[in-house]
């Protein structure tokens, strides 16, 4: 097993990582900014290193410091969580440049699936569905655009190669705006990401997020952990998730399932990692693959009882998987609530200190959280300061023991989203199970 292990990251996935290592007996590195001195997982840590001021472009993001941090405490590898520099593939090939692990694919194939016209080409080439498109990045004839276009059927949407997750994509439902929505995508694109490069795809209008976990030995095996749905989310940030997905059969769950692990058997995929579909009337279409441990790997850990981020550190351990497919099972229903310190009404950050914590419990109650009492919420980082994660015999029940501990669980001191998730997992719509991306937007502007 790994020796020592730099943790390059903050918030409750720190922590996460730093009891998973503490479970292989792992010796951890906490690493922090001069804003995260006081950070659970800093106090638990076997060392910690003060990285920079509290910004991040000088601290999470700063990778020739990150890399002396493993130098100096003499770490064998480093993981980087999510966000931050996790699908960074610069980052992932200084750091085994520098003799170190890093904790994740290949620095090769982060860069593939960054680019999302190389991603789509290669998952498309290994069997996995994708939307209808351009298969490929436009070029600048206006007239073989329109036809393409014309092929596809409108609405389109134009979306930047670098981009994902929400970023650089522009909606065409008439011919007319076509070429100055391909031109404008292309200039946002270029200054955004210093690439100009977009695609097409149909733009479908109602449909689901839902996305596979995998995990794979980067020695050609690989086996996938079934689906979560993350449609309830506003503004590209997902709110709630849950897995199963409602509505998916055990037919479609093994054959997309399968399909995903064999396109990561394909490319020598390594770690852990998650194919993002949309679904709609039925059917599967891939748009992107992350390549990090997600923020919502709990629900799937909570009904497949595998634990994602011990088999990350297993990988990189090149001890492989501990699971072959035939062992994976799916036991009942979990569903996440991200709690965020933010205003409730205008969801703007509400940082400050938590004055009195009081955590949620029972059973099928897990919370992943870096919060205690007196813990002050800087204004620096993401919102997000828990996640509340419910599991139970089926769907229903799972919504009843969430809706019981977000009665019990007390933050006080700062503004939270509470109120929303009491909200939402009271709404017949989502009780109902499979409302689409768009849902929490609309009911939000009613
Ligand atoms: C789409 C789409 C509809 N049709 N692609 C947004 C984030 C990025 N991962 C891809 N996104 C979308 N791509 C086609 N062809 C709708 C979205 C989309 C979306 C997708 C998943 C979750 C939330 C979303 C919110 C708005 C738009």
């Amino acid at each position: 097993m790994l020796d020592k292990v730099v943790i390059a990251n903050r918030g409750e996935i720190a922590l996460r990582i730093l009891r998973a290592c503490r479970e292989l007996g792992i010796k951890t590195v906490a690493v922090h900014s001069e804003a995260d001195r006081s950070l659970k997982h800093v106090l638990l840590a076997d060392e910690s290193v003060c990285i920079g001021p509290a910004s991040s472009a000088e601290s999470y993001l700063n990778i020739p410091v990150l890399i002396a941090a493993a130098e100096v405490t003499d770490a064998v590898a480093i993981h980087p969580g999510y966000g931050f520099l996790s699908e960074n593939a610069d980052f992932a090939e200084q750091v085994e440049k520098s003799g170190y692990i890093f904790i994740g694919p290949r620095a090769d194939t982060i860069r593939t699936m960054g680019d999302k016209v190389a991603a789509i080409r290669a998952m498309k080439e290994a069997g996995v569905p994708c939307v209808p498109g351009s298969d490929g990045p436009l070029g600048d004839d206006d007239e073989t655009n329109i036809k393409l276009a014309r092929g596809i059927g409108y609405p389109i949407i134009i979306k930047a190669a670098a981009g994902g997750g929400g970023r650089g994509m522009r909606t065409v439902h008439a011919e007319a705006n076509l070429l100055s929505a391909i031109t404008l995508t292309r200039t946002e694109a270029q200054t955004a990401f210093g690439d100009g490069t977009v695609y097409m795809e149909k733009f479908l209008e109602t449909p689901r997020h839902v996305e596979f976990q995998v995990l794979a030995d980067g020695e050609g095996a690989a086996i996938h952990l079934g689906e979560r749905d993350c449609s309830m989310q506003r503004r590209h940030q997902k709110v709630v998730e849950e897995a199963p997905a409602p509505g998916i059969t055990m037919e479609q769950r093994m054959m997309m399932g399968e399909r995903c692990a064999e396109a990561c058997r394909r490319i020598n995929y390594r770690g852990a990692g998650t194919f993002e579909f949309l679904f709609q009337d039925g059917e599967f279409y891939f748009i992107e693959m992350n390549t990090r441990v997600q923020v919502e790997h709990p629900v799937t850990e909570l009904i497949t009882g595998v634990d994602i981020v011990k088999e990350q550190l297993r990988i990189a351990a090149g001890e492989g998987l501990t699971y072959s497919q035939d062992d994976i099972s799916w036991t009942g229903h979990a569903v996440e609530c991200r709690i965020n310190a933010e205003d409730p009404k205008t969801f703007l950050p509400s940082p400050g200190t938590i004055t009195q914590y009081h955590a949620p419990g029972g059973p099928g109650i897990r919370v992943d959280t870096h919060i205690y009492n007196g813990y002050r919420v800087p204004p620096y980082y993401d919102s997000m300061i828990a996640k509340l994660i419910a599991h139970g015999d089926d769907r229903a029940a799972a919504m009843a023991r969430m809706r019981g501990a977000l009665s019990e669980i007390v933050i006080d001191g700062i503004r939270t989203n509470i109120a929303l998730h009491q909200d939402i997992c009271s709404d017949a719509a989502f009780l109902a199970g499979g409302t689409d991306i768009h849902y929490l937007e609309k009911k939000l502007n009613l």
